[in-house]
């Protein structure tokens, strides 16, 4: 018999100022724990343990030369977690907060996400501790290249396949291919969320919020209500919450925040115009990691130094980074009538305030599932690479809203209580964590 305190215990021992994975693995270790003491084959292959530690992980030195012709120095990493169900997969995120721990964290979390998009993907992560804020195209030029001459190394489209993640975004994939090419010298589908010229999947920029739009969709199919009419907030600014504001306006939503580390845009009409998607764009672009011009340019409101969950509205979708939603926050949430949380970033709430959510019977869709469309369609960009050929934009988005029913569905048969409370978080760890569990007992350790 497992007992969790005393395997946590045991954990933290090894892995010592990890505290984001020391949560991410707490926070399925208890979803699973009782699955796992029925099945008396998981503890005879010693699945947690195996489980809880990456095959391997490399971490190197990134020389690169800043505008000024200073040398500058980085750590760059990848985790290779676990590969029971398929090549590595999961992204690189570039970002000075960026650690071994942080990544780990990550790399565990894309395990039980890829899991649940059915398709033939492991898990992984990487990224530096990198900066993008401030530099120059030549610069995030330069240090992509120097990145990509090491992780070259490690990497393969049969082996580990990355991504973006923040702060690596389409112009990042391409200096990053591009250098992995010039020293391979072959074009393969080694990373996803390629440019549409050399490879990239239609629908891939657009899927990690769309995917979670769809998720949303299910969940409130299931509670007999629906998205149309409903108001929502939404934190970040990046890819990520581009997508899911696209989405949520054309389903009939009305998104009234974006954030930055600068504070957050309210915008009471709606950030629901091309026009205004395609400002979300030029910000991210531009280098500066600030939302304000927002304001100015479309007559909102600019609330600095504040997160977006101060305001009252029906669902709120956490799309930024990773503990950015507090136990106060879900108070003041809760308070201000929130009826849905759909949890977009990777581990967005702090795991008091999921707790908050689920006491007081709140539907919340933990991250691992809302936000699996991304690496969902870079499966889907591996399938197109490996046949040399690409679907048109209606077939990739169709089958990205087919896996986000599915993995509702799965989240749903896993994770209902008794008491009829949809208990996501437990479904989606259950389903995503039984078919590695299975692969690595059939594949003998
Ligand atoms: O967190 C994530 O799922 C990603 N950053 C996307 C990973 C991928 O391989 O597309």
């Amino acid at each position: 018999m497992y007992e969790l305190e005393p395997f946590m215990a045991e954990l933290e021992r090894k892995n010592p100022a990890q505290p984001e994975f020391i949560q991410a693995a707490r926070e399925v270790l208890e979803s699973v724990i009782d699955v796992v003491n029925d099945n008396p084959v998981y503890e005879k292959n010693r699945i947690l343990e195996r489980i809880t530690e990456p095959d391997r992980t490399f971490l190197f030195r990134v020389d690169w030369e800043d505008d000024q012709g200073n040398i500058q120095v980085n750590r760059g990493y990848r985790v290779q977690f676990n590969n029971a169900l398929g090549p590595y997969k999961g992204g690189l995120r570039f970002h000075s907060s960026v650690t071994l721990g942080g990544l780990k964290f990550l790399g565990f979390e894309q395990m039980f996400k890829n899991s649940l998009t059915t398709l033939p993907m492991g898990g992984g992560k990487g990224g530096s501790d990198f900066n993008p804020r401030g530099k120059s195209d030549s610069e995030i030029l330069r240090f992509c290249r120097s990145f990509m001459t090491e992780l070259q190394k490690y990497i393969g489209p049969d082996t580990d396949v990355p991504a973006g993640d923040i702060g690596v975004g389409a112009r990042e994939i391409g200096f990053l291919y591009g250098q992995y090419k010039r020293i391979q010298g072959e074009n393969t589908g080694v990373l996803t969320g390629k440019g549409r010229n050399f490879g990239g999947s239609l629908i891939r920029p657009e899927a990690t919020g769309f995917g979670t739009m769809y998720f949303a969709d299910e969940m409130l199919k299931a509670h007999n209500d629906t998205i149309k009419g409903k108001t929502i907030s939404i934190s970040g600014f990046g890819n990520v919450a581009w997508g899911a504001v696209m989405k949520a306006s054309q389903l009939g939503a009305k998104v009234v925040t974006i954030s930055g580390p600068d504070g957050y845009i309210y915008d009471e009409n709606g950030i629901g115009t091309q026009e205004k998607w395609d400002f979300m764009t030029y910000l991210r672009a531009s280098n500066n990691d600030i939302v304000e011009p927002y304001a100015k340019k479309f007559g909102a409101k600019f609330i600095a130094g504040k997160k977006p969950w101060e305001v009252s509205v029906d669902m709120a979708f956490p799309c930024a980074i990773q503990n950015e939603l507090s136990l106060e926050d879900a108070k003041t949430l809760v308070a201000n009538g929130v009826r849905y949380i759909v949890e977009t970033s990777n581990m967005g709430c702090q795991a008091e305030a999921v707790t908050y959510f689920q006491e007081r019977k709140i539907p919340f869709g933990p991250g691992k599932a809302a936000n699996a469309g991304g690496v969902a369609v870079s499966g889907l960009e591996m399938s197109q690479n490996a046949m040399h050929l690409s679907w048109t934009a209606e077939e990739v988005d169709q089958r990205l809203h087919d896996i986000m029913i599915n993995i509702h569905t799965s989240c749903v048969s896993e994770g209902t209580e008794e008491n009829g409370y949809i208990n996501y978080v437990k479904g989606a760890n259950i389903a995503g964590f039984k078919k590695i569990a299975d692969a690595m007992v059939q594949m003998g350790y």
